[in-house]
């Protein structure tokens, strides 16, 4: 690897790099080229043994610390992530593809934004004193132990840090295990925790495939689980926590509805549908991938939308210019294509894009299918890649009631220039992260998560908290104890 943050080693234990080539390779391929840059090994039993071992070891003391220092350690691990953001980004991008332009703005830093957060939100962290007359309770807020952290691959460094941030500010210590399509940004996120004066075993990296995750959840010195990844996944891993009561939080995938009304301006909800489809070539759970555009405005909603998509500069993501990369992997592609090809099968009219782009690396065009009825398998399943769809309403009860009739519920938005007709749609639509004339922020200072089969549990905001450690509750006798005999 030709570029200046090249992690040194597979995994990251006990504050430092680890090595075990006996693990089966995983090549690391950059997207743009196809190229192999790079090689880890998946974790062996033995790895994910001294991995949790020493979350395990580190948690006691860790907990210990008073909850400012671990704050103040999040806060400069922060700081150190944006000093570096530029070869963060770098790495990002030939990790997973994703073009410069986004990564130099969207990975590193919100993973800082992260850090920071939960890092001043450490010292916050108390329970509460509840009046009982001339008795009283009073609530300790305990860290949970040693949490997990599984990831996906469309957010490396954001992922490990969403999940490691709010775990450490709560005096847990973590191992996580990244997607093994892109193994290296979260060995940056434990190097520079050590760097920021994390002590060795709180926060530790172990690679591997399905497998290695399955190990890890079924440890019983895990006590949590937190998991990014397709709802089929998702529903094992829950399944093996609970077999043994572990808390988990789930963040898993989505058919999001958009809706467009007639009201709307225009060029604000195209914006919105290009962020929320074609941003990080559509790898993203919470995408609006069900446009609902309202009738009276269809054809002009998908002139301007193609007008606008020809605009994107799709190319080298490491070219600052290039607004649109490749796909994270050949495997990925190909289920993206196939999709494709369902849709035109199924009878999807095709607006733009359609194609496999003719060069290296595994490029799509950005995809849009206008006539997208409720039972396509293009408007139902969760296709993860640059392919949108356009699918017609008239009555705000009828949207609704569509958009709804998903098992998925993580995002919904609503473009319309009525407030209350706004407020009122969002109220309806079974979503855990809404949008109103806007679609995809994710700050750290709100909740994200989803319902129905999207998942469990809340990332971010105080709302992380309560995902992150347990109650206490110790009820104080004043006076005597009056038993019956
Ligand atoms: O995800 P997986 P994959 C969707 C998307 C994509 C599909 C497959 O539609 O096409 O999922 O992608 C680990 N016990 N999303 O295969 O399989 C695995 O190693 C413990 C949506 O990458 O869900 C990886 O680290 N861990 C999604 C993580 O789980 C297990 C983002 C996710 O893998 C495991 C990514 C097991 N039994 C893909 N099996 C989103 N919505 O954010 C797998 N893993």
């Amino acid at each position: 690897m030709a570029y200046p943050t090249q992690p040194t080693a597979s995994h990251y234990i006990n504050g430092a790099y680890v090595e075990d080539q006996t693990g089966d390779e995983i090549p690391v391929i950059y997207p743009a080229t196809g190229d192999r840059i790079g090689l880890v090994h998946a974790g062996t039993p033995a790895i994910v043994d001294q991995a949790i071992a020493a979350a395990k070891a580190a948690q006691p003391a860790w907990a210990a610390l008073s909850p400012r220092e671990r704050g103040r350690i999040l806060t400069r691990a922060a700081q150190i992530m944006r000093e570096r953001n530029y070869d963060l980004s770098v790495l990002e991008t030939h990790d997973t593809g994703k073009p410069l332009q986004e990564t130099l703005v969207a990975d590193a830093t919100s993973g800082a934004d992260a850090l920071e957060y939960f890092g001043g939100l450490a010292g916050t962290l108390t329970g509460e004193h509840i009046p009982l007359g001339e008795d009283w309770a009073y609530t300790i807020r305990e860290a949970l132990g040693v949490c997990v952290g599984i990831g996906a691959w469309n957010y490396p460094t954001q992922i490990a840090c969403w999940k490691g941030a709010p775990a450490l500010a709560c005096g847990n210590t973590m191992v996580f295990k990244p997607s093994e399509t892109t193994p290296l940004c979260a060995l940056k996120v434990a190097e520079i925790l050590t760097e920021a004066g994390a002590p060795p075993g709180v926060f530790n990296v172990v690679q591997g495939m399905g497998q290695t995750g399955a190990q890890l959840v079924t440890d019983p010195r895990v006590a949590k689980v937190s998991l990014t990844g397709s709802a089929a996944t998702g529903k094992k891993v829950y399944a093996a926590a609970a077999a043994e009561m572990k808390h988990v939080t789930m963040e898993l995938g989505g058919k999001s509805p958009m809706i467009v009304f007639e009201d709307a301006d225009i060029e604000n909800a195209i914006g919105g549908a290009i962020l929320g489809n074609f941003y990080s070539s559509g790898q993203i759970c919470s995408n609006g991938t069900r446009v609902f555009v309202h009738r009276a405005i269809k054809e002009h909603f998908l002139t301007r939308l193609a007008e606008r998509l020809a605009t994107a500069r799709i190319g080298d993501p490491m070219d600052e210019k290039t607004s649109f990369g490749p796909m994270v992997s050949q495997a990925q592609m190909n289920i993206v294509l196939r999709y494709i090809d369902i849709a035109k099968t199924e009878g999807a009219r095709l607006v733009a894009g359609g194609q496999r782009i003719d060069r290296d690396g595994f490029y799509i065009e950005p995809t849009v299918f206008a006539d997208v009825t409720d039972d396509m398998t293009i408007a139902r399943e969760e296709i993860f890649g640059p392919v949108m769809s356009v699918l017609d309403f008239e009555d705000e009860d009828e949207v609704i009631a569509r958009a709804n009739a998903t098992e998925y519920g993580l995002s919904a938005g609503v473009f319309t220039r009525d407030l209350s007709r706004g407020h009122r749609v969002i109220g309806g639509l079974q979503a855990g992260s809404c949008f109103i004339n806007s679609y995809n922020d994710a700050p750290v200072e709100a909740p994200f998560g989803g319902v129905k089969a999207s998942g469990v549990g809340r990332e971010n905001a105080r709302a992380a908290i309560e995902h992150y450690s347990q109650l206490k509750s110790v009820y104080v006798r004043m006076g005597d104890v009056e038993a019956p005999f």
